[in-house]
């Protein structure tokens, strides 16, 4: 079992103390990290004592250690999953050859701003999340956005990691660069779209987990098939904390929607009105921050035709998700793909060549398992006797990125005129009312096993403590 070594100050399981000029410049950034996590982490939480699960080994199983620690006192670190010994590139034109344990000089500034990229959303998040905690359902789901926090601060980590000990100095001045964006700041945004808008509810943090937090998987999960080992192994341990971001959207949109049918039923009615005077969250309400988050996160898979997409595969810097499950040749030259073009008004679809297309190929993976977690939370509103459906938007509604940026689309897939567009986008897309309403429904409850009026209460709670559990306790 390869064990994390927490009498360092560092928790490392990468032998850090035997580097000790890496030890020393990371020992520089720490308080830096902690600085920015003062200023711009969970609002007025220093006291809070969180119910919190670290990990104590890279294995499958080493996520064995809960209990109650102040964030600040969170065991950031640098894991790595073991490597397996003798690995190969199994995709690109390096197919065969032995995978990096250093960085080739050639790959390094396509390395770097994959990792600076990477690195980048992790902050932004918690960054865009940092007011919940003041407002949360419950002490359950506070303590969940607290998890996921600690955990996109360690995400950050990992890819400092790989900067400070592979590319020197402006690895350290890209590791400084990380605290110093911020997301939605007009001079110093954060590096990707998604990433500077706003999660100013709670409905939109579920949404967030459930959508942007799987675009961390799909992006995680391609780039842990890297040529260059350190980054696989760093993005391999990352992608088991995914898991429970992406849980807790997807229990947390089924817990509001569960509430909502229940109010439904109770009244007779599925006027939103009447849903929104009982104090639950309509249906439509629900499905405009639906099409928001999804059509903002499929932006995140770049261009659908992106020549560095056609370079990262082909020198083995950034796979397809399951690469090794696919059963073609894993070179994929002169192999076609096709994506969506609007000519004359119509949406035609043609082919492209495979390796440039291959950001349209990962967003393709991401919505058919973005659209089997909505037909779950379709199949609650059916036995609550909901005839309401929710469905993920046509993919070039709302797009910014791309060649689907610009054109005016429909949910249900009809291209629109610019003046159509306009008069429909309300009925789309969250409105300042809705907004509005939502924010008027978030209000801070702590008193444990309580649960704010528009969500359900949670089947289980977390690592089988009760539902009432003091999953935070306010020092
Ligand atoms: N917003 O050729 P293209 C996560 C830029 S989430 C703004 O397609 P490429 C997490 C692009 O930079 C996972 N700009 O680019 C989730 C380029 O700019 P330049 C994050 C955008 O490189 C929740 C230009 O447009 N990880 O972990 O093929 C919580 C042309 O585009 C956007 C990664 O993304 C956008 N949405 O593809 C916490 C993995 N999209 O050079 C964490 C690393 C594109 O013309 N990143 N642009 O100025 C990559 O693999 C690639 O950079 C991308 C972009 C797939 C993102
Ligand atoms: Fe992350
Ligand atoms: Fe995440």
């Amino acid at each position: 079992m390869s064990t994390i070594d927490y009498s360092e100050k560092i928790p490392n399981n990468v032998n850090l103390g035997e580097d000790r000029t890496l030890q020393r410049a990371l020992e520089g950034w720490q308080p830096h990290f902690i600085d920015w996590w003062d200023d711009m982490g969970p609002a007025s939480s220093s006291q809070h004592e969180v119910y919190l699960r670290t990990a104590v080994s890279v294995e499958p199983d080493g996520w064995a250690r809960f209990g109650h620690v102040k964030m600040r006192d969170y065991r950031w670190g640098i894991f790595l999953n073991p490597g397996a010994a003798e690995r190969e590139i199994h995709f690109g034109d390096h197919k065969g050859e032995k995978v990096w344990q250093d960085l080739p000089g050639e790959h390094r500034a396509n390395l770097r701003r994959i990792i600076v990229t990477q690195g980048d959303t992790e902050p932004a998040s918690v960054e865009q999340q940092r007011h919940l905690g003041l407002t949360a359902p419950s002490l359950y789901d506070l303590r969940n956005l607290f998890q996921i926090n600690v955990e996109e601060g360690r995400h950050l980590w990992a890819m400092v990691y790989l900067l400070h000990k592979h590319f020197g100095r402006d690895g350290r001045e890209e590791a400084q660069a990380l605290l110093q964006r911020s997301a939605g700041d007009a001079n110093h945004p954060r590096i990707l779209g998604a990433f500077n808008e706003k999660t100013p509810d709670w409905l939109a943090f579920f949404m967030f987990t459930y959508f942007t937090d799987r675009d961390g998987k799909f992006q995680l999960s391609a780039l842990a098939e890297s040529a260059f080992d350190p980054l696989a192994r760093s993005t391999r341990f990352m992608l088991t904390e995914e898991a429970h971001h992406m849980f807790v959207g997807e229990s947390g949109v089924a817990r509001v929607l569960a509430r909502t049918a229940q109010v439904m039923g109770q009244l007779k009615t599925d006027d939103p009105h009447k849903v929104r005077a009982a104090g639950a969250i309509d249906l439509g309400t629900v499905q405009r921050y639906l099409n928001f988050h999804y059509s903002v996160t499929i932006d995140l898979f770049g261009a659908d035709q992106s020549s560095n997409a056609a370079t990262f595969y082909s020198t083995g810097l950034k796979g397809r998700h399951e690469e090794g499950k696919r059963t073609d040749d894993h070179v994929l030259q002169g192999q076609t793909y096709k994506v969506l073009e609007v000519r004359a008004g119509q949406l035609i679809e043609k082919d492209v060549p495979m390796l440039n297309a291959l950001n349209e190929v990962l967003r393709d993976d991401f919505i058919k398992d973005s659209v089997a977690g909505v037909t779950r939370w379709n199949k609650l509103l059916e036995k609550a006797g909901c005839a309401t459906r929710l469905s993920v938007p046509h993919k070039a509604f709302n797009r910014r990125i791309g060649a689907l940026a610009g054109i005016r689309m429909s949910p249900d897939g009809r291209v629109l005129s610019e003046q159509e567009w306009q008069a429909c986008q309300p009925q789309w897309l969250p409105t300042a009312q809705d907004l509005a309403f939502v924010a008027s429904l978030m209000g801070r409850v702590v008193e444990p096993g309580r649960f704010a009026g528009w969500i359900a209460p949670p089947a289980i709670g977390i690592n089988r403590q009760p539902v009432d559990f003091e999953y935070v306790r306010f020092g």
